[in-house]
């Protein structure tokens, strides 16, 4: 990665395939158990686990388990935050694909969740993921660190909500066919896409009992890969092939929608992305190698093709 210093990302003894696919498996373990599909399942926990189950990259739920690990030598339990921030997402792209908002066809490489069930049917399974990410929550064994669960529980629904990523989506839909300013659109990123990124980062570093410092260089971070997640996530609505992402392209021009490639082509979008994770790394540059997972991470999220 010749764009950064080369003392920031000397991650050659880091194999990041080979970590992300571990993460993935206690991941999709949980859920699944979570979930707990049976043969006299109904349509709604049919269509729950369908978009659920169907093969996300789960960035949200191994950034919460990566930053726990950055700042702790211990096992942390925070597998089962990890979970629900992966519902409350998946949540949000069943909703966000539906008629009412994107009308999208194509998810995770599979019809979306209306197209197989029915659009009621995709509703309620968005409702029912997100109810069930705050059980989750607030049922887990928390052992004598009750008030820093709260703290994690409040923190989630309010990046989730009304102020968070639902205000970032309403912004997104109000802009269709208006065009906002840069800084404007960097302020709806930072809510729609930004907000569960940083803190699946910031309640993995909490309960992981990260010091003060720590959270606070964790959360600059975060707040740096969210806004590059999102430019990203613009660039492949252009460059992208269906194939990989395995969601259409070309619908955010379509829509008129306000993007960083449309506000500042492509170059220039990639050229701030690289930037926003070499502020990223800056701000974790003075953790030791238990963050090479989060450095690995911040890289991957401009090279990604999917
Ligand atoms: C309550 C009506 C109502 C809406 C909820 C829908 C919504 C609010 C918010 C949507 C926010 C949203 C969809 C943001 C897009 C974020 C984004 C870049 C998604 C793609 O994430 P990836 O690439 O997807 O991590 P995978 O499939 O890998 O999990």
């Amino acid at each position: 990665m010749n764009f950064i210093n080369s003392d920031l990302t000397d991650l050659s003894n880091f194999d990041l395939n080979s970590y992300m696919s571990k993460k993935n498996t206690l991941i999709n373990d949980e859920l699944m158990k979570i979930i707990n599909i049976t043969h006299d399942s109904s349509t709604l926990i049919e269509a729950m686990s369908y978009s659920l189950l169907s093969g996300g990259k789960r960035i949200r739920p191994v950034l919460c388990i990566a930053a726990s690990e950055a700042v702790s030598n211990k096992k942390n339990d925070v597998l089962l935050v990890a979970c629900a921030l992966e519902m409350i997402h998946t949540y949000s792209l069943i909703h966000d694909d539906l008629p009412a908002m994107d009308n999208d066809t194509l998810r995770r490489g599979k019809p979306t969740c209306h197209v197989a069930f029915s659009e009621a049917a995709a509703i309620l399974a968005g409702d029912a993921l997100l109810t069930l990410a705050f059980q989750i929550l607030s049922s887990a064994q928390i052992n004598n660190n009750a008030a820093k669960w709260l703290n994690v529980i409040n923190l989630i629904s309010k990046a989730a909500g009304y102020k968070g990523m639902i205000e970032g989506q309403v912004r997104d839909m109000v802009s269709e066919n208006n065009p906002i300013s840069l800084k404007e659109l960097e302020y709806m990123h930072s809510l729609k896409t930004g907000a569960l990124i940083s803190v699946s980062v910031e309640s993995g570093a909490i309960l992981g009992n990260g010091t003060f410092e720590q959270i606070e260089h964790l959360k600059t971070y975060a707040k740096n890969i969210g806004l590059a997640f999102q430019i990203t996530d613009d660039i492949l609505n252009v460059t992208g092939d269906p194939a990989e992402t395995g969601k259409a392209t070309g619908s955010d021009e379509s829509r008129n929608k306000n993007t960083y490639p449309a506000l500042l082509g492509i170059a220039e979008s990639e050229n701030h992305a690289k930037k926003l994770i070499k502020d990223a790394l800056h701000a974790i540059e003075t953790f030791d190698n238990k963050s090479d997972p989060l450095r690995a991470i911040a890289l991957y999220i401009i090279e990604r093709k999917r």
